[in-house]
């Protein structure tokens, strides 16, 4: 536990790595489960997958778990969920992402991506909702991700940490998604900083360069777990066309919407694919 003025990942001496030991001991502690085979990352759209995918052998407030509570009282920071799928493997279900937009620096939004390395997994399943880019796409539609380019200008890398990107959404990860769902289409994962949602000229600008899908989360994200050693799997739940792509104006109750019409779907293919890897 900490104090209510000092977050421990904003220590001056704070060592990352360390920090997500010590919520990894913790996970340990209060899950009695010493060790996790892969983590699952929820994001909006996908919360109702963790019933799905196995036995929950136990549900903790994020906040008891070191480095994820706030340095004050903000709301609620979600539940982190031990898994036991049928065939036996430990899955870290984590429901409390902290997002790059909410100011707190990317040490934070990575933590969780730390911690599930540090409890053992050796595949991070990032998923998101996110905004699509390519006219064909409907909403509710899952897509995934094979390949990002991160906008936000940060990295959640420190010092001269030279970490090779190729192939960070592991193709043979994405075989098996697709071997247990063929019509699922790929593309690129462009974050951008948010929160707000992009104007229809930086939409084309991200078309332009090559982008496919416009979110706000996975690609720091993905470069922690990849410094981590994890394979990567990456999701996103196309909520919305992108601004300008779609000709009418985003509203988040519309987000919200597609998300759970899509829910029930996109939760049994994320329960099958998670079996399959
Ligand atoms: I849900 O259109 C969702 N998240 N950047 N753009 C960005 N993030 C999103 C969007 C979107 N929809």
């Amino acid at each position: 536990m900490q104090d209510t003025l000092t977050h421990p990942l904003d220590a001056p001496d704070a060592k990352p790595f360390e920090v997500a030991a010590q919520a990894a001991e913790d996970i340990a502690r209060l899950t009695g489960v010493d060790h996790h085979d892969i983590a699952l990352t929820l994001g909006s759209g996908w919360g109702k997958a963790a019933e799905l995918i196995g036995e929950t052998v136990a549900t903790i407030p994020a906040t008891e778990v070191t480095g994820f509570s706030k340095p004050a009282l903000e709301g609620h920071v979600g539940t982190l969920r031990s898994i036991r799928t049928a065939s036996g493997k430990n899955v870290l279900v984590i429901g409390a992402r902290t997002h790059y937009y909410e100011g707190h620096g990317v040490r934070r939004v990575v933590h969780s991506v730390r911690t599930a390395a540090a409890t053992g997994a050796k595949i991070m399943v990032l998923t998101n909702g996110a905004g699509g880019v390519r006219e064909t796409w409907k909403p509710g539609q899952p897509v995934l991700i094979s390949d990002h380019i991160n906008l936000t200008a940060d990295s959640p890398l420190e010092g001269a940490t030279f970490i090779d990107l190729t192939d960070l959404y592991a193709k043979r990860l994405r075989d098996i998604a697709r071997s247990i769902d063929p019509t699922l289409d790929e593309g690129v994962y462009t974050q951008f900083r948010g929160p707000h949602y992009e104007t229809p000229a930086e939409v084309q600008m991200a078309k332009t360069i090559g982008g496919h899908i416009v979110g706000m989360s996975t690609a720091l994200e993905a470069i922690a777990a990849r410094e981590a050693g994890m394979e990567i799997l990456g999701f996103s739940l196309i909520t919305n066309l992108a601004a300008g792509i779609q000709k009418t104006p985003l509203s988040h109750a519309e987000v919200i919407e597609a998300g759970q019409q899509a829910e029930p779907v996109i939760s049994a293919l994320l329960a099958r694919v998670i079996e399959a890897l």
